[in-house]
């Protein structure tokens, strides 16, 4: 039987035994925002908030994030306070404040011109500057500070988010000695070898070692982890054990695979409201009955592999010329963290790679490719993913991908095939998908082609076997296994 939300919030509720559960991110999962003068909200494109919020749902604690809505102030009470989901409220969350000078070395500087290039390996160096570091340690203490107040001397179990928050445990566990500390990191953790040249390495290990528990989406991952403290610390790792005893603190370092709400995507893309926007989408975008549809979705960031994805596009047409005409691939693409420079410079790579294609193989009644450059609405995303014939993540570094679990979920006829680049986590678990590497744009084509080409049979069986994947490994599974493992140290 696949873990539920009511599977997940019993387990909470026999398993926290009154403490409380408090998760801390640097993004939130609804925003407000000023439309026409009135405050609406939004959720943000984040493969970490949409994993969280169901799991927030069930255990109805409390979410502590920076506050970035332009209408958030608005929308809170004074202490930050307001209760989401904005339209059925089950928990609440607390917004913190930061100025713009913190936001932009903490989060634009430390966390998305350091840590992100990294931990990832696209061959983007990391840019480390002593202003934004300490902005980072800066606004670390503010949430530790503010998670603090709200537990005191209670029993609780604080759940962190990412590597915006890598010194956070530690400054935590000094505060509040009787909290339960877990920690997940989205991305990748790379190895010692990549990881030595941060000039802040120790202070980031010792950070990450106050964690209970530090958990990585693949078991590959935490041996890095495992064997970086090994090269960096005075640690004792215990391979064994899969953990790391510290100033005699024992941090354990588990792989937990996330996942999506599984059900709930395959519910909302088999809905009446699914089959009128995909009627929306063939007229808009004039897809005839016979047309193929490949379709890909990302934030616009340089580990995504869009230009790459372009390129094979422009292999595919070049060398088989009978799909001109024929395949339409649609691209949503949501724009982010734009105030750093490598962003600026992939959208106008992204930009002029969509151009040269469209001009060389479009025609006046078709066009290769179409680019949503927006934040597309999430029911109108799975109603793109249901009609497509073919979806392509082609990341060059990933720690998971949730767009690939996404694309399988709301394929709720079985009728299309994933493109699956091998450097992401979900490579791991989605074995039935067709797996390419990237950077080789040639045979990204030719397996694009073979989706395409693929037949029907194979597709419903490759599909079938994807989709009981995630459906058994669904994120309440994520979340249940992390509260498992939390509930022994209570
Ligand atoms: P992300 O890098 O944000 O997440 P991903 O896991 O693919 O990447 O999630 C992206 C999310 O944004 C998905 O839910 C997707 O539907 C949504 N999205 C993408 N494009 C969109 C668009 N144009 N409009 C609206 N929504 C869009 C980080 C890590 C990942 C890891 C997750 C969760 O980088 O490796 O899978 O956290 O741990």
């Amino acid at each position: 039987m696949a873990e539920t939300r009511e599977s997940l919030r019993q387990l909470i509720r026999t398993k926290l035994r009154g403490a409380k559960f408090v998760a801390v991110s640097n993004r939130e999962p609804y925003l407000h925002v000023y439309r026409n003068g009135k405050v609406e909200w939004v959720r943000p494109a984040s493969g970490m908030t949409a994993a969280l919020d169901p799991v927030m749902q069930a255990s109805r604690g409390l979410w502590v994030a920076h506050g970035s809505g332009e209408a958030d102030a608005e929308a809170s009470d004074s202490d930050g306070f307001v209760a989401v989901p904005p339209d059925h409220p089950t928990y609440h969350l607390k917004r913190v404040w930061l100025s713009k000078q913190q936001e932009e070395g903490y989060y634009y500087g430390f966390a998305n011109a350091a840590m992100w290039p990294l931990c990832h390996i696209a061959y983007r160096p990391p840019v480390f500057r002593l202003e934004q570091w300490s902005a980072y340690q800066e606004v670390n203490r503010l949430f530790a500070e503010s998670v603090a107040k709200e537990i005191g001397e209670k029993p609780a179990l604080v759940f962190v988010q990412d590597y915006h928050f890598a010194l956070l445990p530690s400054m935590l566990r000094a505060l509040c000695p009787q909290a339960i500390l877990a920690h997940f990191w989205h991305i990748p953790w790379p190895n010692p070898e990549i990881f030595r040249i941060c000039p802040w390495k120790h202070q980031i290990l010792e950070g990450l070692l106050g964690n209970d528990i530090l958990g990585f989406h693949t078991r590959y991952h935490c041996d890095n982890f495992i064997a970086t403290v090994d090269r960096e610390l005075e640690a004792r790792p215990d391979r064994e054990r899969s953990a790391i005893v510290y100033g005699g603190h024992m941090t354990k370092v588990r792989s937990f695979p996330i996942s999506i709400d599984f059900e709930d995507v395959s519910r909302h893309a088999a809905s009446q409201e699914s089959l009128k926007l995909m009627a929306v989408l063939r007229r808009k975008f004039r897809i005839r009955k016979d047309t193929i549809v490949g379709v890909g979705a990302d934030r616009l960031d340089y580990t995504k592999g869009l230009p790459e994805r372009i390129e094979a596009l422009g292999h595919l047409f070049e060398r088989y010329p009978e799909y001109r005409g024929r395949v339409v691939f649609i691209q949503a693409g949501v724009p982010s963290r734009t105030q750093v420079k490598e962003y600026r410079r992939l959208n106008e790579q992204i930009d002029s790679g969509v151009a040269a294609l469209n001009w060389k193989y479009g025609r006046h009644d078709w066009q290769p490719f179409i680019f949503l450059r927006e934040h597309v609405p999430f029911p109108t995303l799975l109603a793109l993913y249901r009609m497509a014939h073919f979806a392509v993540v082609s990341s060059l570094h990933d720690g998971m991908n949730l767009v690939a679990k996404e694309f399988a979920a709301a394929q709720i006829d079985a009728n299309g095939v994933l493109v699956l680049s091998p450097f992401t986590g979900a490579a791991r678990e989605l074995t039935d998908a067709l797996i390419v590497n990237p950077y080789s744009t040639h045979e990204l084509a030719e397996r694009i082609r073979d989706a395409i080409e693929m037949d029907p049979v194979e597709i419903r069986r490759r599909m079938g076997r994807l989709r009981a994947q995630v459906r058994e490994n669904n994120i309440y599974k994520w979340a249940s296994d992390i509260i498992k493992k939390l509930s022994k140290l209570t």
